[in-house]
């Protein structure tokens, strides 16, 4: 085989190697997660079901533990996510999560610092409840059995419980 001929070989190993099709429906979901946290979707996720609070007294909270509260910035990873919260028997239903509008209005930024992605397929978008629908009142935001875990925006002072990530690597 010539050079030419293995490197076309090579690349489309590669590229075929790459595709959702070869990859496991949540890639990685053998990581290994310094306790509390367990693997969920390939990152290290703490559902802290006896820890309930405010936004940013969960967000300490998950700090306390090297987290932050779960930053959901993809959907195949909110898939996951939520197939777990549905699939398990948490004796609570609402959740904290990493983004805020309280810098900005209307802007949402994760506690990462990158832009939070709007309307489908992340946030609730049904004709009569289109999230974010609370203005400056609700700046926090939440994921929750009332709204089928889609996003909401939320009073940051509610008591909800966090969802952290662990991010300390
Ligand atoms: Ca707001
Ligand atoms: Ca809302």
């Amino acid at each position: 085989m010539n050079v030419e001929a293995f490197l076309l070989l090579l690349g489309s190993v590669l590229v075929y190697g790459d595709s959702p099709i070869n990859k496991a429906r949540y890639p990685a979901a053998d990581i290994t997660c310094p306790l509390p946290y367990k693997a969920v979707g390939g990152r290290c996720i703490l559902f802290a079901v006896a820890e309930a609070g405010a936004w940013h007294d969960m967000g300490y909270f998950c700090e306390t533990l090297g987290g932050k509260l779960v930053v959901i910035d993809d959907s195949t990873f909110m898939e996951a996510l939520t197939d777990y919260i549905l699939d398990g028997e948490f004796s609570t239903t609402e959740f904290w999560i990493g983004a805020t509008d309280e810098v900005t209005e209307g802007v949402w930024k994760w506690v990462n610092g990158k832009t939070v992605r709007m309307r489908m397929p992340l946030w609730l978008t049904c004709s009569d409840d289109q999230e974010p629908n609370g203005g400056s009142a609700e700046n926090c935001l939440a994921i929750t059995s009332d709204h089928n875990y889609y996003f909401v925006d939320a009073d940051c002072a509610l008591a909800m419980n966090p969802i952290c990530e662990y991010t300390v690597l």
